[in-house]
């Protein structure tokens, strides 16, 4: 194993844990926070829990990210109780670092926080079963049922105009011409078609400006890994990475799942004949997403299912792209073209729902129609 730049034993010993520290295991699913699972134990046995770096240059505020966290993970907890669930698997708890202290801030300034570890359930990249990402969808959906109570107006913005595609497509324009550190040129090809596609950007937040869709406490980074299914059911159990829950659009969680969900290939593929757009895991979303949201889904929506999740892949393609031209300053990677190569699937994958589209379409309509008329 990698050494790792952390002392996570020293880190372990500031949250209020019951028992001693045996041994950590880095994750690597996420491209923003660092994470290590740690062993603890004690006289009644071993247990595991989360001990994640907070990445400062992405969330600036970490007391206001934290107290979003603990706000919707408490209200999520009681909604839990009440309707007969178990609340130590089905969200997030945060371990305190000492008195009233959600978080610890190391010497070097870092911020660290400890979360519960959900034992029996385990997160997925790919899908090898499109049960899973069906599952996702109701995983997803009822995290949505579960705040659609929530104070709105209490939630602090941990990124601003996080999932505004037009200020992400100014931001990019504005690294194509610094240039920071020579890339432009070797990426005219990208930058090409990220023009082309960006008079799309605005459609969503037009028609949120228009009253045709409204905001509602969203996630924000509906990723496949950031659900956890049961291992012997394959349920998705828990919904995680709560850093950007914040005030959206429902339609930006269904279209970043299905951005990363109906890739045949992974985020960061380098050999471009693997990425396509599968219809299928695309049909068994749409259905778990229409059913989780019960009443709560509206025409206008369905009429933009297909479009959310194209704009979703044009958003976070440029955002890789921008990043790329910007020196990779904003996401983690571990190769210096991590970056282009994610900015490439993203825009393979947009060629290829562009060639899918009237299917896309009828897929949505066809799914609504059918319950519907239940
Ligand atoms: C980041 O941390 P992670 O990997 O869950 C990013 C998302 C992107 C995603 C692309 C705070 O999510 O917005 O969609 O990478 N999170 C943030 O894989 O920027
Ligand atoms: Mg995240």
């Amino acid at each position: 194993m990698e050494k790792s730049p952390f002392d996570i034993k020293k880190i372990t010993s500031e949250f209020c844990l019951p028992g001693e520290y045996v041994d950590c295991e880095p994750i690597k699913n996420g491209h923003i926070n660092d994470t290590f699972k740690v062993r603890i134990k004690s006289q009644e046995g071993e247990k595991q829990f989360l001990i994640q770096r907070i990445n400062t240059d992405v969330f600036k505020d970490p007391d206001a990210l934290m107290e979003n966290i603990i706000g919707v993970t408490d209200h999520i907890r009681r909604f839990i109780a009440k309707n007969g669930g178990d609340p130590e698997r089905e969200t997030l708890k945060v371990y305190p670092a000492g008195e009233g202290k959600n978080y610890y801030r190391d010497e070097n300034g870092s911020c660290w926080r400890c979360y519960n570890y959900v034992a029996g359930t385990s997160s997925r990249n790919v899908i090898d079963d499109p049960a899973v990402f069906y599952n996702a969808a109701k995983a997803f959906g009822r995290f949505r049922q579960m705040l659609a109570d929530y104070p709105i107006e209490s939630l602090n913005e941990t990124i601003p105009d996080f999932h505004d595609t037009v200020k992400r497509v100014e931001a990019l324009e504005r690294a194509i011409a610094q240039d920071a550190v020579g890339r432009a040129a070797q990426v005219t090809e990208e930058i090409a078609f990220a023009r082309k596609h960006s008079p799309e950007a605005g459609r969503l937040l037009d028609l949120l400006a228009k009253g045709e869709l409204s905001l509602s406490v969203t996630h924000n980074d509906t990723k496949l890994n950031n659900v956890l299914f049961d291992e012997t059911t394959n349920q998705g159990i828990c919904v995680v990475d709560l850093d950007t829950v914040m005030p959206g659009l429902s339609l930006y969680d269904f279209g970043d799942a299905i951005r990363f969900g109906a890739n045949t290939a992974s985020e960061g593929e380098r050999d471009l004949t693997k990425v396509s757009f599968d219809l299928e895991l695309y049909k068994v979303y749409v259905q778990g997403y229409i059913e989780a949201s019960g009443s709560a889904i509206s025409e206008c929506e369905v009429n933009n299912l297909a479009f959310a999740s194209k704009l979703m892949t044009y958003e976070c393609g440029i955002r890789f792209l921008t990043d790329y031209l910007n020196g990779d300053v904003y996401f983690n990677i571990s190769k210096p073209d991590d970056n282009i190569a994610r900015c490439r699937t993203q825009f393979a994958l947009i060629d290829d729902m562009e060639s899918k589209w009237e299917q896309m379409e009828e897929i949505a309509r066809e799914v609504y129609r059918g319950k519907t008329n239940d």
